[in-house]
């Protein structure tokens, strides 16, 4: 596989500065030779950052850097249609506000290839304010509802030609939802995993289910991989600890699963503050992460295992 790591050191969707050196952080633990050894050809296309930004308000007070993030957003659209024509692209982040860009320049190419186009989002957050919803003014907390074609973002962000079927999304490790966004979540067909529907089945068995959502259907599938989808025990480095998150196994399994189901063929690594990390071990737990999903396995295993 051709692994393509792309920089994109965005941190004005956070309050916390910190994620603008992420990419950094994921370079400095190893990222490009964790790949190269599991086989893979990897080029590293260096970061991305935007230059023109246009002078825009909003009417809701509380939205912080909107000029700068719709900036980001109609680039990352760009560079991820761009750089998923061929290989695998690998968008180290730079906090979650990207997935605004990036997932709407993917499923635009999936459309171009035919194929229907699924989102794995694994976060404690749903991240599905809109403009006018959001409370905190933080826009890496609005990306999925932006990118699924919800109100509330009208004539700000660019309009979607593609958006993402919300049925075609599904969110494991979600443990801190807004009101507003349970509300409007409500509607939507999007599948929800909080922590409890862990507890109770195993991350296994509703990874399981989605997987074979999308290879019955044949389905171009990227995963977004938000720190705090783990546990802050094991992941120290990000701006908005939740307690009760997924463990070191729990996300190596998730990970070796989607190896397994060849289906993955996008992947963010969003809201790393290495400015917040513990002798580098969070970059290095998401480089482990990121080795995990393109192949590293403790035995040769015959057949996938699932
Ligand atoms: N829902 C809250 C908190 C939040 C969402 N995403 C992150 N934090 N990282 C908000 O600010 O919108
Ligand atoms: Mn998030
Ligand atoms: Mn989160």
């Amino acid at each position: 596989m051709h692994c393509k790591l792309i920089g994109v050191p965005l941190q004005d969707g956070a309050l916390r500065l910190g994620c603008e050196m992420g990419p950094s952080a994921l370079r400095t633990a190893g990222m490009k030779p964790a790949l190269e050894e599991l086989g893979h050809r990897v080029s590293d296309l260096g970061n991305v950052v935007p230059t023109e930004f246009e002078d825009l308000r909003h009417p809701n007070p509380a939205i912080r850097r909107l000029p700068e993030i719709v900036a980001w957003t109609k680039l990352l659209a760009e560079v991820s249609y761009r750089e998923s024509e061929d290989g695998m692209p690998i968008f180290m982040g730079g906090d979650h506000a990207m997935a605004a860009g990036i997932i709407p320049g993917l499923s635009r190419r999936a459309a171009e290839k035919q194929r229907p186009f699924f989102v794995l989002w694994l976060d404690a957050h749903t991240d599905f304010h809109s403009l006018e919803t959001t409370g905190s003014g933080n826009l890496h907390g609005v990306p999925v509802a932006y990118f699924t074609g919800q109100p509330g973002f009208d004539g700000y962000l660019p309009a979607l030609p593609h958006p993402v079927d919300p049925a075609n999304v599904c969110m494991i490790g979600i443990r801190s939802v807004d009101p507003a966004e349970r509300k409007a979540l409500k509607a939507t067909g999007v599948t929800i995993h909080d922590m409890r529907s862990i507890d109770e089945h195993g991350v296994a068995a509703v990874l399981r289910d989605f997987i074979a959502m999308v290879e019955a259907a044949d389905g171009l599938l990227h995963v977004s991989l938000d720190v705090d989808f783990l546990d802050p025990s094991v992941a120290p480095a990000v701006g908005t600890t939740v307690p009760g998150g997924a463990t070191f196994r729990e996300a190596h399994l998730v990970m070796e699963m989607l190896h397994d189901s060849g289906l993955v063929a996008s992947l963010d690594l969003v809201e790393l503050n290495p400015f917040l990390d513990e002798r580098g071990r969070t970059a290095t737990l998401l480089v482990d992460l990121t080795a995990s999903l393109m192949g590293r396995q403790v035995m040769d295993r015959p057949t996938r295992s699932y």
